[in-house]
C-alpha cells in the first residue's frame, strides 16, 4: 500500500484538522479516526473528531472514543483541514456542505464521486484502519497502545476479526504488530463479541423468530424483519442490529440473508448480504440504493409482505437466472 506523499506532507505541514466519519458508525470508522486523531495531538496538532450519531455503547470500550463529538464547530472548521474517513461523499457524513480549508478523504470503499482536495482510494485495503496504519508509519508517529488497540479494533470489525477473505499478509502483518503494541486479542474479542446489552440479545432473538427462507430459481434467500414494535418491546435500538444479517448467512444453503429494518412506520432499510458469486448491488441498485457484490442496502417504503415480495421477484430477475 503506498501512501500518498500529498497527504503525509499535509499532515506535516497544517495545524488544525477535523476528522469526520460515516454516519451509524462502527469500529472501523471510529477506531480509524480516533486513532489518527491521537497520532496527530502526539504531533502537537489541534485536532477534533466529529461523528454525527457519536459512539454507539458497544464502542465505548475504544480508548479515547470520548473525543468523539457530535457537534460540529462550524467557526473552527473554515482554517481547518478536513479529513474525510472510512466514507467519501458528505452525504455519508451526514453533513450538507462545510467550509473549510482543504479536504483528504481516507477510505477503502470504490465510488464514482470526486469529492475531496486529495482522494486517497484503497479499494483493496480490508479496512481504513489498516491505511490509517500505514499513514502513522508514514508519518514516523510512535503506535502507542491506545491506538493500537484503535487500530486492530478497526481492522478486527472490518475482516470479521481475521476470518473474512480480506485478511491478508499485510492484514495479519499489521496486526502482529499492534498486539506488540500492547493490544490484547482476547479483551478486544470479548468487547466485540461478547458484551452484548441484555435488550440487543433480545432483539437478535425476536428477529431470528421472523426468519423465512426461500427458494427462487437456484438462490435461497433468508428473510428477516426488525420492526419498530420490536425495537420499543425489547428496549434496544438500531446501533444493535450491526451484523444482526450474519446470522442467517450461518445457514450451508443460504445464498442471500436479508434484514429489512424498520426506520419509521412503513419504511424499512434493507440490507442485503450473499456468499461467493451472488451479485446483491444488482438488486440494491435495481431499488435505487447501492453497495459491493456481497453487501449492498436500499431504502423503501410500503406493506412488509409487499417489500418482500418485491425483493424475491427482484432476485428472481437478476440474480437466479444469471
Ligand atoms: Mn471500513
Amino acid at each position: 500500500m503506498k501512501v500518498p506523499e500529498e497527504i503525509v506532507e499535509l499532515l506535516k505541514r497544517e495545524q488544525s484538522f477535523t476528522i469526520v466519519s460515516h454516519i451509524n458508525p462502527e469500529g472501523d470508522a471510529l477506531g480509524a479516526s480516533i486513532a489518527l486523531a491521537l497520532a496527530l495531538r502526539l504531533l502537537n496538532r489541534d485536532v477534533r473528531v466529529f461523528n454525527r450519531d457519536g459512539v454507539p455503547y458497544m464502542y465505548g470500550f475504544l480508548p479515547f472514543s470520548e473525543l468523539v463529538e457530535t457537534g460540529m464547530d462550524r467557526e473552527r472548521l473554515k482554517n481547518s483541514v478536513l479529513i474525510v474517513l472510512d466514507c467519501n461523499d458528505l452525504e455519508r457524513v451526514g453533513l450538507k456542505e462545510v467550509e473549510c480549508k482543504k479536504i483528504v478523504v481516507i477510505d477503502h470503499h470504490q465510488t464514482v464521486t470526486d469529492f475531496g482536495h486529495i482522494r486517497w482510494i484503497e479499494p483493496e485495503s480490508p479496512a481504513a484502519g489498516l491505511m490509517v496504519y500505514n499513514l502513522l508509519k508514514e508519518l514516523g508517529t510512535v503506535i502507542d497502545r491506545a491506538m493500537a488497540v484503535n487500530l486492530y479494533a478497526a481492522i478486527a470489525v472490518d475482516t470479521g476479526t481475521f476470518r473474512y477473505e480480506n485478511t491478508t499478509p499485510e492484514v495479519l502483518r499489521a496486526a502482529a504488530e499492534l498486539v506488540e503494541a500492547g493490544v490484547n486479542p482476547g479483551e478486544v474479542s470479548r468487547r466485540l463479541y461478547e458484551s452484548w446489552s441484555v435488550n440487543k440479545f433480545r432483539l437478535l432473538v425476536s428477529m431470528l423468530k421472523t426468519v423465512e427462507i426461500v427458494n427462487t430459481g437456484n438462490i435461497n434467500s433468508a428473510i428477516s424483519i426488525i420492526t419498530l414494535d420490536m425495537f420499543r418491546e425489547t428496549g434496544a435500538d438500531a446501533s444493535d442490529t450491526e451484523n444482526f444479517i450474519n446470522f442467517p448467512r450461518m445457514i450451508e444453503s443460504v445464498d442471500i440473508s436479508a434484514m429489512f429494518r424498520e426506520v419509521e412506520s412503513g419504511c424499512w432499510k434493507a440490507s442485503l448480504r450473499s456468499k461467493g458469486n451472488c451479485d446483491v448491488s444488482l438488486i440494491a441498485s435495481h431499488f435505487g440504493g447501492g453497495g459491493h457484490k456481497n453487501a449492498a442496502g436500499y431504502k423503501v417504503c410500503g406493506d412488509i409482505e409487499e417489500v418482500k415480495r418485491g425483493l424475491l421477484e427482484a432476485i428472481q430477475d437478476l440474480v437466479a437466472t444469471r
